[in-house]
């Protein structure tokens, strides 16, 4: 897909003129208050009718969470040049979707788990139909927090909730959370460690690292990205979202609940299929350190100027919640 450069990025147009790098804890800090206040400005107020839905999505939403997939976003826009603050709306979408993934793969049905973000569980709280409604409810949110009026070419924009809707579906997190629950379903059976580790990299490729890669994409997309800056946010959102999984499969043996404010050692208890149980501790840290140098790598090539796009990968293989 090429974009010809002139009208679609009309606030663009200070591309990598250099922007302040900040120590990452403070960036993390101050993006996430942006998102936090996006998410509390433009979500419906508990009390609009019928109260109890939107009440159940603020609950899901504003219980907290590290808003890393709104933040990838925000990176990738200003390493493209694009200017935040109108798309912060757009960005904080992310959120309500990855939002929406947890509420439903911690119902019964799925997970059945009933700590989430250090609270209890959406349908602990509210009963599992309300549950399942406010999930839809946060999904079919997004798409119109996606679809909101920002100053660029139509076209863009449709890039870029296409981009997040095939992220998400049957084909994407969907897929790869249909497929997590079949292997699960099929444990024990004999597969051969090479199947099974294809198997294990189609999941965590595709429950986790499709929506990550979304990210970093609706950030570049958004914020002007030219077709090679996007190929490489594609690249290192790949090797990123790949990582982020990896270290969730090392956290769940090596945290305690508190910690990361989910339940924990949970995959080893169900006998899971996760990189350290196919592939062993050490090897699944290796695992990490080549995907971060390749996500190093990618970010290195999405401008020529600074960006947090490194520092946000090194976050995500160093993060212990
Ligand atoms: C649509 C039901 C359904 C499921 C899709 C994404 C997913 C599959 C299920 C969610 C649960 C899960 C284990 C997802 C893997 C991705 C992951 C590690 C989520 C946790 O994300 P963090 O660490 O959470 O960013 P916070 O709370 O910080 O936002």
């Amino acid at each position: 897909m090429t974009f010809d450069q002139g009208p679609l990025v009309a606030y663009n147009s200070a591309r990598m003129t250099g922007i302040a790098v900040q120590t990452l804890e403070s960036y993390l800090a101050d993006k996430r208050a942006l998102v936090d206040r996006a998410l509390d400005d433009f979500l419906p107020p508990a009390e609009t009718p019928p109260s109890v839905i939107h009440e159940a999505m603020r609950y899901t939403v504003m219980a907290g969470g590290k808003r890393i997939r709104p933040i990838l976003a925000v990176a990738a826009a200003e390493a493209c040049g694009g200017v935040v603050e109108p798309l912060l709306r757009h960005f904080a979408a992310l959120e309500l979707i990855h939002t929406y993934s947890l509420v439903h793969d911690d119902l019964p049905a799925l997970d059945n788990d009933d700590l989430r973000r250090g609270r209890k569980t959406a349908h602990v709280v509210y009963g599992e139909a309300m549950a399942i409604l406010a999930g839809d409810a946060l999904l079919t949110e997004a798409f119109s927090w996606l679809a909101a009026p920002v100053p660029l070419d139509p076209r863009r924009q449709l890039l870029a909730i296409k981009t997040v809707a095939i992220a998400v579906d049957s084909k994407g997190m969907i897929g790869g959370q249909v497929a997590d629950i079949e292997s699960e379903r099929s444990q024990g059976r004999s597969d051969d460690r090479a199947k099974l580790a294809a198997r294990l990299e189609f999941i965590h490729r595709n429950k986790t690292g499709r929506l990550l890669t979304a990210s970093v994409l609706l950030g570049g997309i958004l914020g002007g990205a030219s077709d090679a800056q996007l190929d490489a946010l594609r690249e290192y959102g790949e090797a990123a979202g790949l990582a982020f999984q990896i270290v969730d499969d090392l956290l769940d043996l090596e945290e305690t609940a508190e910690t990361l404010g989910k339940t924990a050692g949970k995959d080893l208890a169900q006998g899971k299929l996760t990189y350290p149980s196919l592939h062993g501790v050490d090897a699944a840290r290796e695992q990490v350190a080549a995907l971060l140098e390749m996500a190093r790598a990618a970010a290195d090539r999405v401008g020529s100027g600074p960006s947090h796009l490194v520092a946000i990968a090194d976050f995500i293989c160093r993060r212990r919640s």
